[in-house]
């Protein structure tokens, strides 16, 4: 009789194609000697039905595109590996969380959740953040969101919120954007979205870079131990380069400018080697902690403030490879809420458990059929067997003749695992009953919470981006009933937001009386955050012929130690001459790279070169959206005079992140990386005199 085999990591190496070396084929195989012509009855005659190879070809082509997925539609992955930095026996029995020795593949995908497959990165969106575990027990995924919490409670409900956030059905306008009336409408009918809605009108939705948001697992998940002992966890992802955003101006500017933005700045960041990084941390406690909170910890629409449960960081996530193939692997990667391995287990959450169903089903059509787990982007990276056979693109040549449990003829492999998957001995007992519960029940306070926790920049943002939105709406009715749900959030936020849409402001009432006992959470705010690492910003030099290198040179090589990088913007492709004669090579002409792709302006001096810059249009634009932006900005020497030119305040002022300074100033790019590491200077935003 056949002995048990181990199951180890890697088992199967992912199938990759190569055609270098090869020849031409079929796809049966056939060499093809002309892949240019089609066959013809005579040279200017019409085309042969029994031309089997360009019908092949054609035939195949007609059937590349398989279905979007229904939300998350726009999306960009990555390989890499996780870390855990002590064993958390502890808590779980999972494999991949034991050993600091062992790294675990994973494959992990970004996304907007609104717009189709094509649509553009930046638009103000949650952003799904899914993390496929290959352990070697099994696959893992950790399908989250840049975002804690969720629009609705219930799954029963999920339909009809993305049928709401959707473009409307009778036009399809607009896409990717919760900028019109069946969005605003749903919302502010159905309270319980209010905390969400905050945080999607919050600097949160535009983020600088997917490297530089935080992800959450949203649902009270169950960490199982191997005593069967059970721990409530909440997950958290922490991103090593801080959390930063985008201005909205600037992220609606990208959309058109470059709407692969995100996907093109993660894609670069691992080419070049600057490979992002998260740790994953943990919020853990225990149904007796969970009663005392005046929050039921199954409802998604709340989070737990750091101040209640703190948050732990257990691990390291780094990405380290690009895809070879985007629909083989991003396109094809099937996320499954269901997918957990012994030791983590779900909890009675209603949207969870809608979930757990959902994602294995969507997969059906989307992959058609129910093999798609054969595909190597989804194989486990351990064996998998069982009596599954069958079913449309099934892979494996299965090599006995039984598939079916108990058999003889098989020795009865293969056997069950007396130390599988346990599902948490939870006691459940109650009346089927279609209800929500009480606990459920209250909506505003941690949408207040939130509000509260930010600083005075962030509220003005959301103030602004709701204001944006609900300008969009056509239906006046619908624009007064949300105004009337920001009343039972914050009574100034309502007033501004009233204002701004032309609304009596006496619509807002008294602020609502908070539950909570926490009133701020400083982890809410992005802005009291620490800044994080400055490695891959990126930016900008203005220069013409005359620009003084010595300068370009030392903030090149001082801004570079630290892994920001400079690139020299000219008005053509080509080479500049600098001040000594030498050639400064032009990495981009400034008609392709408009200042919204950086993160920063240095104009270096050179009289010749700043007199040219004057004069041109686009320059002093770029000088003027880089300030309007709230960019950190320097300038050296006759650079300065570009600033003036431009009507930005040309004077060093540390503060507001303009750095300027003559030749002396040898801290200049010191003061600089500062400012860079500063990300942005919102309070310039008061400065209305400057256009762009
Ligand atoms: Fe999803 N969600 N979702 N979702 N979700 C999908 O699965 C669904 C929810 C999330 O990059 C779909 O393969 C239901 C919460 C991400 O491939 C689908 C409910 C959170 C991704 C689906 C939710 C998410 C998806 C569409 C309410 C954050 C992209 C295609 C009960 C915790 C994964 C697919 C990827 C994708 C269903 C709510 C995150 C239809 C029914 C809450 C990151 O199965």
């Amino acid at each position: 009789m056949a002995t048990k085999k181990s199951r180890t990591v890697d088992a199967l190496k992912p199938f990759r194609s190569d055609p270098t070396g090869q020849e031409l084929t079929t796809n049966q195989g056939v060499p093809i000697a002309d892949d240019q012509n089609s066959l013809r009855a005579g040279e200017r005659g019409p085309s042969l039905l029994e031309d089997f190879i360009v019908r092949e070809k054609i035939t195949h082509f007609d059937h590349e595109r398989i279905p979007e997925r229904v939300v998350h539609a726009r999306g960009e992955g990555a390989h890499g590996y996780f870390e855990v930095y002590k064993p958390m026996s502890k808590y779980t029995r999972a494999a991949f969380l034991q050993d600091p020795a062992v790294r675990t593949p994973v494959f992990v995908r970004f996304s907007t959740v609104g717009g189709s497959r094509g649509s553009a990165d930046t638009v103000r969106d949650v952003r799904g953040f899914a993390v496929k575990f290959y352990t070697t027990e099994g696959n893992y995924d950790l399908v989250g969101n840049n975002m804690p919490v969720f629009f609705i409670q219930d799954a029963m409900k999920f339909p009809d919120f993305v049928h709401a956030v959707k473009p409307e059905p009778h036009n399809e306008i607009p896409q990717a954007s919760s900028a019109h009336d069946t969005f605003w409408d749903f919302v502010s009918l159905t309270t319980e979205a209010t905390h969400m809605v905050m945080w999607l009108m919050s600097d949160r939705a535009i983020p600088r870079s997917l490297r530089m948001m935080e992800g959450f697992g949203v649902h009270t998940f169950r960490l199982v131990n191997a005593a069967g002992k059970g721990t409530f966890v909440k997950f958290h992802w922490k991103p090593l380069l801080g959390i930063h955003s985008l201005a909205w101006d600037e992220a609606q500017k990208i959309a058109g400018k470059d709407a692969d933005f995100h996907r093109r700045d993660l894609w670069e960041a691992i080419e070049s080697g600057s490979f992002p990084e998260w740790e994953l941390a943990v919020q853990l406690f225990s149904e007796q902690q969970a009663d005392t909170f005046d929050f039921d910890i199954l409802d998604p629409t709340k989070l737990i403030p750091e101040e209640l449960v703190p948050v732990q960081r257990i691990g390291r996530m780094v990405l380290d490879r690009n895809p070879d193939d985007f629909f083989a692997e991003t396109e094809q990667v099937a996320f499954c809420a269901a997918h957990v391995v012994p030791g983590i287990d779900f909890t009675n959450d209603p949207l969870l458990q809608g979930r757990i169903f959902s994602y294995l089903d969507t997969q059906l059509s989307r992959l058609g059929g129910p093999n798609f787990h054969e595909l190597p982007i989804n194989r486990p990276r351990c064996a998998f067997n069982n009596n599954q056979r069958d079913g449309m693109h099934r892979q494996p040549i299965g090599a006995v003749p039984v598939s079916y449990e108990p058999n003889s003829i098989n020795g009865n492999w293969p056997v069950e695992v007396k130390n599988g998957f346990q599902s948490y001995l939870e006691t459940v007992a109650g009346p089927k009953r279609r209800v929500r519960a009480e606990s459920f029940k209250e909506h505003f306070a941690q949408a207040a919470l939130f509000f509260n926790s930010q600083t005075e920049i962030e509220q003005e943002h959301t103030i602004k981006a709701f204001s944006f939105e609900l300008s969009k709406v056509s239906r006046p009715e619908i624009r007064e009933r949300m105004v009337d749900v920001l009343a039972k959030v914050d009574a100034t936020l309502a007033a501004r937001v009233a204002d701004n849409l032309g609304l009596k402001a006496g619509r807002a009432k008294a602020p609502p009386k908070l539950n909570s006992k926490i009133s701020t959470s400083k982890a809410l705010s992005m802005l009291k955050q620490e800044p994080g690492l400055v490695a891959t910003r990126k930016i900008a030099v203005l220069a013409a012929d005359g620009v003084d290198v010595v300068a370009l040179n030392a903030m090149r090589s001082s801004l570079g130690a630290q892994g920001v990088q400079l690139k020299v913007l000219a008005a053509k492709l080509g080479s500049l001459k600098g001040t000594d004669g030498s050639a400064v090579p032009v990495d981009h002409s400034i008609l392709t790279m408009p200042s919204v792709l950086f993160d920063g302006l240095y104009v270096p001096g050179g009289a010749k070169n700043i007199a040219a810059l004057s004069a041109s249009a686009d320059a002093i634009h770029f000088v003027q959206e880089t300030f309007k932006h709230c960019k950190p900005i320097a300038a050296s020497d006759e650079g300065m005079q570009l600033l003036e030119r431009s009507h930005v305040p040309s004077t060093n002022d540390e503060a507001a992140g303009v750095v300027t300074g003559d030749n002396g100033r040898k801290g200049l790019p010191k003061v600089f990386l500062n400012a860079i590491s500063r990300h942005r200077f919102w309070e310039r935003e008061k400065v209305d005199a400057v256009p762009a």
